[in-house]
């Protein structure tokens, strides 16, 4: 009898496994409630990355989906399975030694090979996606870059043409593909709006990249890696104009020495 609950350990660190996927998955998006009730209103309010907007956001949260489904299916396969064995193999007198019985070969082939080879898919669609978020989309090889620089604890966004940087919020083009360089001149921080892409870290003397493009509104991020003490203020406000707004807004901005 002593040998199910054994013969479940390696299920058990599956089970964990899933669990651990799906909720590093929610914490992205803050809380379901966040998205459902930006969806509601239809505002750009929230921060949940199931309420993608643009193209990154959205490959994100489709591979979101494609992965809960295996995930689920381990959560109530492995689940179900414990729970049934905690009740038909509970020891009825305690005192007794269980039945001792060896390992079963095909049991454990099987529950080590399957684990494998959905891991292994998820990896795979996983990988598949990277080129795409990686690489800024060969059609707009000419978008516009700006820098993003993390400091305790601000985050200041640089345009190449203008003199100002300009602290918390982002103005950008809506509907363009925008390329970020980003970078820390302190701490480790990391550069996070939920509702248009993956989250990115800022190191200092490492230049990290990331492009957006986001549908005309207002999205709301933050820094995502513990950075000090004022860490919970250091908010990003992303702000995607219309292309003519864009520039009415870009033309009124104090112009960088020989900036255009
Ligand atoms: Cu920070």
């Amino acid at each position: 009898m002593r040998s199910v609950p054994l013969a479940l350990l390696p299920v058990g660190a599956v089970l964990l496994a899933g669990t651990t996927a799906l909720a590093d998955n929610s914490s992205q998006g803050q809380s379901l409630l966040a998205g459902t009730t930006a969806l509601a209103d239809n505002s750009s309010q929230g921060q949940s990355m199931l309420n993608p907007a643009g193209p990154q956001a959205q490959h994100i949260s489709d591979l979101w989906y494609i992965i809960l489904v295996p995930a689920l299916f381990v959560l109530v396969l492995v689940g179900g399975a414990i729970i049934y064995a905690a009740f038909k193999f509970k020891a009825k007198d305690v005192d007794a030694m269980p039945k001792q019985i060896g390992g079963n070969n095909a049991l454990e082939f099987t529950w080590t090979l399957v684990p494998a080879l959905i891991l292994l898919g998820i990896f795979i669609i996983s990988a598949t996606q990277l080129p795409f978020l990686r690489h800024t989309p060969s059609e707009a090889a000419d978008a516009m870059h700006i820098k993003v620089v993390g400091r305790q604890w601000v985050w200041n966004f640089k345009y190449a043409g203008l003199k100002n940087s300009y602290p918390g919020v982002l103005t950008i083009p809506a509907d363009e593909v925008v390329n970020l360089d980003i970078n820390s001149i302190d701490v480790i921080h990391s550069f996070s709006v939920p509702r248009l892409a993956g989250r990115l870290d800022a190191i200092p003397g490492k230049n990290n990249f990331m492009w957006l493009q986001a549908p005309a509104g207002i999205y709301y991020g933050q820094c995502t890696e513990f950075c000090g003490k004022a860490h919970a203020t250091m908010t990003i406000t992303v702000k995607a104009l219309p292309r003519s707004d864009f520039d009415t807004w870009y033309s009124q901005q104090p112009k960088a020495p020989g900036g255009s």
